[in-house]
């Protein structure tokens, strides 16, 4: 039984990945930090296949590689990592935010990514042929827009650090993807408003935004293609959504 493991599965994209991948019978290591939906889903998804809980911040690479390193044996070999665990915050002008927030995004989007990556590089190259590193990128992350600053550049990190990965794991086996998504309905813009759930309910009014399941399909997609085949980065935005003009400042 192929095992995946999840970042961020307490909420939109992991969760529904994690719901995905247990119809298909995956083993299921799923990691977040609020302990009563990681309950929740075990307790749902366990009736249907093998389900290991770990409250994880992937700020902290020490309790990250201790939880990686120690994975019990019957969730091995390790066949697929789903670098999700992420958020935008502070939609304001780059002048008006606080460091803080910054801060924040660096540390989870950047490093947490690096550091549950580094602990699972050794499990997924002993799968070797048909493992899969799996990194939630975004559009944010390719195309500038106000309001973006710090976390589209943390996603432009995600980007290269994923093709740079690839180069170096050339003839593993393992593969690596970049999947960026345009706007979806998940808790994304509640915490990227730090509560507003009026705000959050606006962005997506009136619109058909992608739907967390949507992304689900993806990663599924990715995660079983013939093993000699890499995407090396996916795109996908509802076909509600496209670019706009350059802006221009005028007198
Ligand atoms: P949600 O807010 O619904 O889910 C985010 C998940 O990340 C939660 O499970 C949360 O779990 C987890 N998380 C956040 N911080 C940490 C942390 N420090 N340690 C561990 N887990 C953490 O958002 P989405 O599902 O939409 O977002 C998932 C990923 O997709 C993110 O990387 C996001 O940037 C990216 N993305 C989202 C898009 C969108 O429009 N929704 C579009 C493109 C990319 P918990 O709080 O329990 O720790
Ligand atoms: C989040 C998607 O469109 O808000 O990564 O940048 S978007």
């Amino acid at each position: 039984m192929p095992s995946v493991l999840i970042t961020g599965a307490t909420s939109g994209f992991g969760k529904a990945a994690a719901q995905r991948f247990a119809k298909a019978g995956w083993s299921l290591i799923l990691t977040g930090r609020r302990v009563e939906r990681l309950k929740a889903l075990e307790e749902e998804l366990s009736e249907q296949v093998p389900v290991l809980t770990l409250a994880l911040d992937v700020r902290d690479s020490d309790a990250v590689t201790t939880a990686i390193s120690g994975l019990p044996e019957e969730f091995l070999p390790l066949t697929c990592l789903i670098n999700n665990a992420g958020l935008a915050l502070a939609p304001q002008p780059a002048q008006k935010v606080a460091l803080e927030d910054w801060h924040t995004m660096i540390d989870t989007n950047i490093t947490g990514l690096v550091n549950v990556t580094h602990a699972a590089l050794p499990l997924l190259l002993k799968t070797g042929k048909g493992a899969s590193i799996l990194n939630l990128g975004s559009v944010a992350g390719q195309w500038p827009y106000p309001g973006g600053h710090v976390y589209g550049a943390s996603k432009a990190f995600v980007q290269q650090f994923s093709y740079n990965l690839r180069c170096d794991l050339l003839g593993t086996g393992v593969r690596v993807t970049d999947l960026a998504p345009g706007m979806a309905e998940t808790e994304f813009t509640l915490v990227r408003t730090k509560g507003d759930q009026a705000a959050s309910d606006a962005l997506y009014r009136g619109t058909t935004p992608l739907q967390a399941e949507d992304i689900a399909e993806q990663l599924y997609y990715l995660a079983t293609l013939p093993a000699h085949i890499n995407i090396n980065r996916l795109e996908i935005m509802t076909v509600r959504q496209a670019w706009s003009a350059f802006a221009i400042d005028r007198d």
